[in-house]
């Protein structure tokens, strides 16, 4: 495994980025947190499912923002694939196969001394007079439209009331007042099941957002069950890719615990019994874009967090994404690659070559699977790697089968197979009826009468692999290997 020690915070993460031109673009122009920068950005590098015109490009550091002194505000940082291997250390068509060697030998987080801790250099306690988050954190509001400020790239932390076990995800987070944050969990989150035990028994549950963190660590909190089952903790894959624990430190205000290198960090507690309406101050009925490129509705209901604490760095650097950028297709993405190749690998060994979380699906709605049939046995087997896909990530609705000698990572190659390997009466299966993500606004009875609930969706196989038995029919046109590098060596220099 070709890991990248150097990289154990976000500062070090920056550094890497630095030696490498194109990938970092830094601005002292003025930004408005309020719409603007986020407007920026989408010409700028955020690509993914957002609204085109929109390109990757480098990410993005605003030095002058509206409003804050000596806080930058970075974006785009993971929304290119290539910048994710520079981070993580490996080649990008093999970040899949790293993160799932990371998830099968976990390395548990420690706790250091508060004294080494420098996300706590400077510290805001919400019982002082006059304080507001929204002067601390220049979380910003990413449409118009939106709710509110949003942190978007936070990692929420806390553990099991009961068992201790502890557990980190990415969540929705939209600041409300001068000490609210509310949360939205999809259900079935982890982090939910634990508020659920406090809330029953009558209590707050204590929590931290840690923002601005070794990109090892936004990554690995995007697995889901069942590669990180319930008990999981999720901070031991960044562990893991690091060969090195990833350093805690107590609360100053909570009984929880913070990532001890964060840029910020929020102390607070999940209020028991307690629901706001997310866009109660905007009342526009929506919440912030989201990866499936339509802004989400408000939810009427969300848990408050009612904050603490802020401490942070010196000079600290508030990490931010654009929801439907590509930064959200590769953390998402890639531990769902991690997911498919892991379960299909133990079903039916050396067959699943590659797969790739599709940039069009935000990393979650559509995977692209390169099998190879070796025996005659092996036809119908690729369908069976699909369902098993399906199981790996229950949130996948679509899956396109690729023979071995397509990229899965190339669209127009993928597209190829589609156009020539494909019979649409024949190739494609459909599954009806399954529950998938709520954000995809085409799972609705309103879309089809054949939809029982919002949130069901019909998951459909794609498969464009050629029957086993044709495989001589299906040739590509074979060119001569030649030594090209000698003709244009620019081209080739890495
Ligand atoms: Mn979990």
């Amino acid at each position: 495994m070709n890991d990248n020690p150097q990289v154990f915070d976000l500062r070090s993460a920056l550094e890497v980025l630095k030696t490498v031109p194109g990938e970092l673009l830094y601005t002292d122009e003025p930004v408005d947190p309020h719409a603007e920068l986020s407007g920026v950005y989408r010409y700028i590098g955020a690509g993914g499912t957002v609204k085109r015109p929109t390109r990757i490009g480098p990410a993005m550091i605003f030095n002058n923002v509206n409003g804050y002194k000596n806080v930058q505000v970075l974006i785009g940082l993971l929304a290119s694939r290539k910048r994710v291997a520079l981070m993580l250390g490996a080649e990008p068509e093999c970040l899949g196969f790293l993160l799932n060697e990371a998830v099968s030998t976990p390395i548990a987080p420690v706790t250091i001394p508060q004294e080494r801790a420098v996300c706590q250099e400077v510290v805001y306690r919400a019982n002082e007079p006059g304080f507001d988050i929204r002067n601390i954190v220049p979380a910003p509001t990413n449409t118009e439209e939106d709710a509110g400020p949003y942190i978007t790239i936070g990692m929420a932390y806390a553990s099991d009331p009961e068992t201790g076990e502890a557990d980190v995800t990415i969540h929705r987070l939209c600041v409300q007042g001068p000490d609210e944050i509310s949360i939205y969990f999809v259900p079935g989150r982890h982090l939910d099941t634990f508020r659920q035990k406090a809330e029953a028994a009558g209590k707050p549950l204590p929590i931290t957002i840690n923002i601005g963190v070794d990109p090892a660590i936004e990554i690995g909190a995007c697995f889901e069950p069942p590669t990180t089952p319930f008990g999981f903790n999720e901070l031991s894959v960044a562990g893991s890719i690091r060969k090195q624990s990833v350093e805690l430190v107590d609360c100053l205000t909570v009984k929880a615990k913070a990532i001890a290198n964060a840029e910020f960090v929020i102390e607070g507690e999940l209020l028991p019994n307690v629901r706001v309406r997310e866009d109660q101050h905007s009342n526009t009925g929506k919440a912030m874009p989201e990866f499936p490129g339509y802004t989400g509705p408000a939810n009427p209901s969300v848990p408050i967090i009612k904050v603490k604490a802020v401490t942070h760095r010196c000079n600290p650097i508030l990490q931010t994404v654009i929801g439907p950028s590509e930064e959200h297709v590769n953390l998402a993405g890639i531990p769902t690659e991690a997911s498919i190749l892991q379960m299909v690998e133990r079903a039916m060994p050396g067959r699943l070559l590659n797969v790739y979380a599709h940039s069009s699906g935000g990393g979650k709605y559509m995977a692209v699977l390169q099998f190879k049939k070796s025996i005659p046995s092996d036809e119908g087997r690729q369908r069976q790697a699909a369902l098993l896909a399906f199981s790996a990530f229950s949130e996948l609705k679509h899956v396109i089968l690729v023979d071995e000698d397509v990229d899965p990572f190339d669209s127009n190659d993928v597209l190829w197979a589609l156009n020539t390997r494909y019979q649409g009466d024949v190739s494609t299966i459909f599954i009806p009826g399954v529950r998938c993500h709520p954000l995809d606004p085409s799972q609705s009875p309103q879309f089809s009468a054949s939809i029982r609930d919002e949130g069901i969706s019909c998951k459909v196989i794609f498969d464009c692999t050629v029957p086993y038995k044709l495989k001589d029919r299906f040739q590509r046109a074979k060119f001569k290997e030649t030594d090209a590098k000698r003709f244009a060596p620019s081209l080739f220099a890495k």
